[in-house]
């Protein structure tokens, strides 16, 4: 698999019932690393979902960028990636937001701020080795 920053253009946008599964490893050194559902290419693209677990801190947070402004973060609950080891992700997109399940337990549903069919990159970056990622 392509190593990090990783970005898979997403033709047909997103809709409810799309699922976004990665499998990764979590580097022994690692700070942070996120997945980000952009509305489009390029360094400074907005993101209906930035989902970004962070080692350093003992927390995934979750926010979306809208006209190149960060809005509220959100918190998951715990910190189900650990230093080292491998990790399964699937962001479920849902009429209501995306829910973030990682390994067997639901991490944290975050309700759309932005719209869901606008969505045309993911992208995957920071401290983490992707095995696998595929949109379902
Ligand atoms: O820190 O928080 C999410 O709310 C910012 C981070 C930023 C995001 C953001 O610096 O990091 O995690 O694109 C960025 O800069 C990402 C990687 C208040």
């Amino acid at each position: 698999m392509a190593n990090v920053p990783h970005k898979t253009p997403l033709p047909e946008g997103v809709r409810a019932g799309t699922v976004v599964k990665i499998r990764g490893l979590v580097p022994e050194n690692a700070g942070r690393f996120h997945v980000n559902l952009l509305l489009s290419d390029g360094p400074e693209a907005d993101a209906a979902l930035h989902f970004n677990p962070r080692l350093d801190e003992g927390v995934v947070v979750l926010n979306s960028k809208d006209k190149g402004k960060w809005g509220r973060e959100e918190r998951g609950v715990g910190l189900p990636f650990q230093r080292g080891q491998p990790f399964d992700l699937l962001l479920i997109a849902t009429e209501e937001g995306f829910k973030a399940v990682v390994g067997d337990g639901v991490c944290h549903h975050f309700q759309h701020r932005l719209p869901m069919g606008n969505i045309q990159m993911l992208e995957v970056a920071g401290d983490v080795k992707l095995d696998f990622l595929r949109v379902l």
